[in-house]
């Protein structure tokens, strides 16, 4: 089984897309979601367009804020502060990685947590980790999705995550952990991760080097998760699995490109939606 997420992504989607007559009519105007991208990173200017066309086919707004690379820490503190403050902008996103010299604790620690549709403010961190009600960040909440969508009970089952980054690794050890499996996070000083991944029911991918999972570290059946975009010599996106290999071994898979990215995009628009009600709630 391939989970697509670009599929399933569409489906949500629309789902969201059903909803906004009703968000308009009850608080008078649609969510909107406000993204900044800071210098020329391909990458980073193609996930961005991801995300402003997303807002498009779910029917919110967004607001698209480009700034050069050499814009300075507190030009781009300020430009946040005015976001923070818009009275019509529900969420605020600065896309990341920013050009060196910039902070990016600092930066992230400057979106209001309301608006932070990230996941990623310390006070939305504590709170996964406590168990309170939060924003969830958009990869793992994606993930998540993914896996729900395979019909696979999650309880019990032993899942690796490889990669312990903040955004990723970490949070999405979390919510596999708040689902009841036994988590392992491994990493680059993991002793013979083969042989660690190779013990997983659910295998998280999230090294950001191509190809680092290859076929002999997958259990047969296992639902491996590929977090990685790596954009290869040849011009083209791979991720950290090898899924020409993979794809004859686990019993589900998510592809790269289609799968996991798709999914990053489309719980930014649930999470800008969950941002906007609970801030038209909260503040009337
Ligand atoms: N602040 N920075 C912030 N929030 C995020 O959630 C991100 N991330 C990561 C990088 N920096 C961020 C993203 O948006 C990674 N990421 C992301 C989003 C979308 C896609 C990949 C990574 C995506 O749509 N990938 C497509 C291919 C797109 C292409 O061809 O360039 C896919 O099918 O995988």
């Amino acid at each position: 089984m391939i989970i697509s997420g670009t599929e399933l992504s569409a489906r949500l989607k629309a789902e969201m897309a059903a909803q906004m007559p009703q968000l308009e009519k009850e608080y008078g105007r649609v969510p909107c979601l406000a993204v900044i991208l800071v210098g020329e990173n391909p990458a980073s200017q193609s996930y961005v367009k991801g995300k402003i066309k997303a807002c498009e086919v779910v029917g919110m707004t967004s607001l698209l804020i480009t700034m050069d690379a050499s814009v300075s820490e507190a030009e781009l503190l300020a430009k946040i502060a005015e976001l923070n403050a818009a009275p019509d902008v529900d969420g605020v996103l600065v896309q990341l990685p920013l050009p060196a010299g910039i902070d990016e604790s600092k930066v992230i620690d400057a979106i209001s947590v309301e608006k932070d549709v990230d996941g990623f403010h310390p006070s939305n961190v504590a709170k996964l980790w406590l168990n309170e009600p939060c924003i969830l960040p958009c990869t793992p909440k994606g993930i998540m999705k993914m896996i729900e969508e395979t019909g696979i009970q999650v309880k019990g089952k032993k899942a690796v995550v490889v990669g312990r980054s903040n955004i990723v690794g970490k949070p999405v050890a979390k919510l596999l952990l708040d689902a009841n499996a036994t988590v392992t996070i491994a990493h680059s000083r993991t002793e013979d991760l083969a042989a660690v991944c190779r013990e997983a029911d659910i295998l998280v991918a999230a090294v950001g080097k191509e190809a680092v999972i290859t076929a002999d570290m997958i259990k047969p059946g296992a639902v491996v998760i590929d977090v990685g975009v790596n954009r290869g010599a040849d011009g083209k996106l791979h991720g950290d699995v090898d899924f020409a290999g993979a794809v004859e071994v686990a019993g589900a898979i998510t592809p790269v490109p289609g799968g996991v990215g798709p999914m990053t995009i489309c719980m930014l628009m649930s999470n800008t939606i969950e941002c906007f009600k609970k801030r038209m709630t909260v503040n009337g």
